[in-house]
């Protein structure tokens, strides 16, 4: 088999680069290594910034997005007991729109079964070969029987675990990165969200997140140790925890139900250096992780896919590898950018294990500052809703 474009991984970032190179002529493959239904069942992220949403209207997938999708012009934090609303319409002039990653893999998937182009679901054994030279292969096995695809380009879009980075020699990347003392217990319930906007809350038993994913059903997140269980999480427990997190308002506005999941994530900010190694690409997950209280991982696939996207059709239609020369440095300045956001906002909303009463009190004054400061709101907010692309 051949192909232009070899796409490892059918998450967001791999089904958006094949859409966008489908419209744009270019032949490409995805190679999935689990079932549509599993990708499907995965529970993640839920905040688009509009860079998101552009480019998901660029590759003709966004319909149900914009019918179904929640405009949020602002977002709470909550700290000492009182909530602090950060308008990011009013500061900025720009807004985020709350639609499930769930949702958006279906429009992809569902796309992409439209085009024709298709997804090898549950191939096997991946591995990439040849792809610092012109003529990369990737082998795989689906069915019981080995198969051996003959490309361009690889685009290692499979995620952190993935098969893409690990097949780069160690020598020819660095890697950076920060591993929290805690995790995210989540869970997703079929109840009205606590509030109409998001609520990041710090509280000295940790950090709280009351988010959604429509107008009948909630996502929230409490903080919890690395040694924590999701089994041993009862709903009644997790409620009772996150009850005591929230200021009275929402206490008194939550309304609690049977949990559909519960699952326990931990955190963790990682970037590879650099995104190119000859004729193949990471995008995604498969580069970097971001801890997710910046909202940020979903949001830095789609800017990943934007540059990667770019830089393959000037490569097809100008015979100019100028694009992809340029690939890696342009996605790492915005890259390291959201690494930072979503470091600093982790480090004001959460409670940490070995901190003094020294830490405390720079948690608090910065929690103060960004209250009251409209200068500091605006940094929050521009970040936030996402920074420009800057092509
Ligand atoms: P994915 O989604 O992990 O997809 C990678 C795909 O590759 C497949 N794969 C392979 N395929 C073939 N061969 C192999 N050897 C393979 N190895 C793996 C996998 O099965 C999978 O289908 O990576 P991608 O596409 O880069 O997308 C990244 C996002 O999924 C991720 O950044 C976000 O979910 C992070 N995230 C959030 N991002 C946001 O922008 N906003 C949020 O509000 C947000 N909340 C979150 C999050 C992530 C969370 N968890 C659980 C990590 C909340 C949570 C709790
Ligand atoms: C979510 O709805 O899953 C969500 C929202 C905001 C975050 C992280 C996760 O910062």
């Amino acid at each position: 088999m051949r192909t232009q474009v070899a796409i490892i991984g059918a998450g967001p970032a791999g089904l958006l680069l094949g859409q966008l190179l489908h419209k744009a002529g270019i032949d490409n493959v995805i190679l999935e290594q689990r079932s549509r239904d599993y990708v499907l069942g995965r529970i993640r992220a839920g905040v688009l910034e509009q860079g998101t949403v552009d480019l998901l209207d660029e590759a003709g997938v966004s319909r149900r997005l914009h019918q179904e999708g929640l405009i949020h012009d602002g977002a709470a934090l909550c700290f000492g007991g009182a909530r602090h609303r950060i308008n990011f319409k009013e500061l900025i002039g720009k807004s985020v729109t709350v639609y499930g990653q769930t949702e958006v893999t279906r429009d992809l998937m569902d796309a992409r079964d439209e085009s024709g182009a298709g997804i090898v679901y549950e191939a096997e054994a991946v591995s990439l070969h040849d792809f610092d030279g012109k003529s990369p292969k990737v082998r795989y096995r689906k069915d019981g029987a080995w198969q051996e695809l003959d490309c361009e380009f690889i685009a290692g879009c499979d995620g952190f675990h993935g098969v893409s980075r690990q097949s780069v020699p160690q020598t020819a990347m660095r890697t950076f990165e920060r591993v929290y003392p805690f995790g995210w217990l989540g869970i997703l319930s079929d109840t009205p969200p606590v509030s109409h906007e998001l609520i990041y809350a710090n509280h000295e038993r940790g950090f709280a997140l009351c988010s959604m994913r429509s107008a009948t059903r909630s996502r929230y997140y409490l903080q919890c140790p690395l040694t924590e269980k999701a089994e041993e999480w009862s709903d009644a427990r997790f409620w009772e925890e996150l009850k005591r997190r929230l200021d009275e308002e929402a206490v008194a506005a939550l309304v609690t139900g049977p949990s559909i999941e519960m699952s326990i994530a931990p955190l963790r900010s990682f970037v590879a250096e650099p995104l190119r190694f000859g004729r193949l690409f990471l995008a995604g997950d498969a580069a970097h992780i971001v801890p997710p209280t910046g909202a940020k991982g979903l949001n830095l696939a789609a800017s990943d896919v934007h540059y990667l996207s770019r830089a393959l059709i000037e490569y097809y239609a100008e015979k100019t590898s100028a694009g992809i020369d340029a690939y890696s440095e342009k996605c790492l300045r915005r890259i390291w950018k959201a690494e930072r956001f979503s470091w600093w906002m982790t480090s004001m909303m959460h409670r940490f294990p070995n901190t003094d009463a020294f830490g405390h009190k720079i948690q608090e004054a910065e929690l103060d500052y960004l209250a009251n400061s409209r200068a500091a709101q605006i940094a929050l907010a521009e970040n936030y809703v996402g920074l420009p692309f800057g092509d």
